[in-house]
């Protein structure tokens, strides 16, 4: 719930991570009263009533969502209010906005008429074409190199375990995006990015970006299938990825459907194939931190993944707004339980703090820890987001990836002008921080534990005083200190 046009404008980046993140979030927004004169209650009485009249509130928010309206009558609200909840959780799910003006909402109602709260259920989400799922059962059976790239299929927990029955079956290599746990991260079916550029049949699952122009991309005669719930990616102006098959259905459904299809196919040969494919492909290193990077000071990401892979519970769910941190301590912290990483989806940082807060609220008994850039945990409003935790009984952990500035604005400057005046003097503007709060003071001042670290030696300990915070009641803050950028 916001305020009008300005509160709508306050939820800024978060709005374009819930469209990216597939976030089913109704938003009810107030409109400024109707009537000036006259006898409704809840006519205009103060100067931001006419200063919040703006010509077109919900146009702030049309690129964003999936349906809008403006409640004009209470007569409708019955249908209105349960259609909302109806189109925002049928996927692919994403945020809806009202608004509301006080006139509305002062009106009497006479008889309120719950019914279609029951009967305005989100849509069963399609399940794939028999008929395409064996042809791409066909291709996958016979390939040399199949190879998945998976997005969000995770977001549905159970697929996970299809998606890795699936990939055992026939020795299907699998990347996972990260967006979503897709895969457990010990299994040994993990690909990475450079395996794309060997594969012969590619399969995109639920994935909005497969991978990046420059990078290892799909060799020209690869066969390129696709099975998402929007596989035109609608919501984006210019997609541009090639597909061969593209296969509009829910990974849900479709990922056994899939596993099905070939086992239909499965004659002794081919097990035998796949099974080669399987022992053929080269499970990716376990990450351990080396002596020297348990030791480093600054801390390095290794030892810090490292240590929180030891000292969470194997159901701690991770929120990852980590940055240029992120891939490493993915891998580090050792994540195998369904929906124990969550990621925005999007790029609208300051996301992972209220995230965070409302993973704890979900599920109140786990521990739930916000892995944080430095510019991030800034931007995620943390003098908002910890007393709300304090406030509302959910502790979380936040752990800041301190590195003293904006690591990811930096490199495209690097990358882009190597040989320009930034680059030549060492010296880039608005990116380093030189004047970085305290921000292990800023959390106690919030009611928070907070600490922060530079002795690798004093890691775990760290990590489990602050744990304990949050399992007594308390938010933490740990401040990792890494080198500055
Ligand atoms: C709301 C918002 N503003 C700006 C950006 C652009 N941006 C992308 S990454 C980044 C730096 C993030 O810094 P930090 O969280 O410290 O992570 P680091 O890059 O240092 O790993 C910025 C400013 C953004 N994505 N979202
Ligand atoms: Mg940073």
């Amino acid at each position: 719930m916001v305020h009008v046009d300005v509160g709508t404008q306050n939820l800024g980046g978060n709005l374009h991570n819930a469209m990216r993140g597939e976030a089913g979030v109704v938003i009810l927004a107030g409109r400024t009263p109707y009537t000036v004169d006259g006898d409704a209650p809840g006519r205009r009485g103060r100067p931001v009533n006419w200063q919040q009249d703006v010509r077109d509130q919900i146009g702030i928010v049309r690129p964003y969502v999936k349906w809008a309206h403006e409640l004009a009558r209470v007569d409708t609200l019955h249908q209105l209010v349960p259609r909302a909840f109806q189109i925002a959780s049928t996927e692919p799910c994403g945020p809806v906005y009202m608004t509301a003006a006080r006139e509305v909402l002062m009106q009497p109602m006479p008889g309120v008429n719950l019914a279609m709260t029951r009967r305005a259920l989100p849509a069963i989400a399609p399940a794939a074409d028999p008929r395409a799922v064996d042809e791409l059962a066909s291709w996958l059976a016979d390939a040399d190199a199949p190879l998945a790239i998976a997005g969000r299929v995770g977001r549905h927990h159970a697929s996970v375990a299809d998606l890795a029955t699936l990939a055992e079956l026939i020795g299907m290599p699998v990347i996972d995006t990260g967006d979503a746990l897709n895969l457990p991260s010990s299994h040994p079916l993990l690909a990475q990015v450079e395996d794309i550029a060997r594969a012969d049949v590619v399969l995109l699952l639920d994935v909005d970006v497969p991978w990046l122009p420059g990078q290892a991309s799909p060799p020209q005669g690869a066969r390129i299938a696709q099975i998402d719930v929007d596989p035109n990616k609608s919501t984006i102006q210019l997609w541009g990825f090639p597909v061969d098959l593209p296969i509009q259905a829910s990974t849900a459904t479709a990922l056994p459907q899939l596993r099905a299809a070939l086992e239909r196919l499965a004659t002794p040969e081919r097990r035998t194939r796949w099974t080669e494919r399987r022992r053929g492909h080269a499970p990716l290193q376990p990450p351990i931190a080396s002596a020297a990077e348990r030791a480093a000071r600054p801390l390095s990401l290794a030892w810090v993944g490292e240590a929180l892979r030891r000292a969470l519970p194997a159901d701690a769910i991770l929120v990852d707004e980590a940055v240029t941190s992120s891939d490493q301590l993915r891998r580090a912290a050792g994540r195998d339980v369904p929906g124990t990483w969550l990621d925005s989806n999007g790029s609208g940082l300051g996301w992972g703090l209220g995230a965070a807060l409302g993973a704890k609220l979900a599920a109140p008994s786990r521990d739930v820890v916000a892995l944080v850039g430095d510019g991030s945990f800034v931007f995620g409003s943390p003098a908002a987001a910890l007393p709300m935790a304090a406030s509302n009984a959910a502790p979380f952990l936040t752990v800041i990836l301190d590195n003293a500035g904006y690591r990811a604005s930096q490199r495209p400057v690097q990358d882009l002008f190597p040989e320009g005046a930034s680059v030549r003097a060492n010296a880039f503007p608005g990116v380093r921080f030189d004047a970085a709060p305290d921000y292990a003071a800023l959390a106690r001042s919030c009611h928070a534990h907070g600490e922060r670290v530079e002795d690798p030696a004093e890691l775990p300990a760290a990590i489990e005083r602050a744990l304990r915070a949050t399992r007594e009641g308390r938010a933490a803050v740990l401040d990792l200190a890494l080198a500055p950028i």
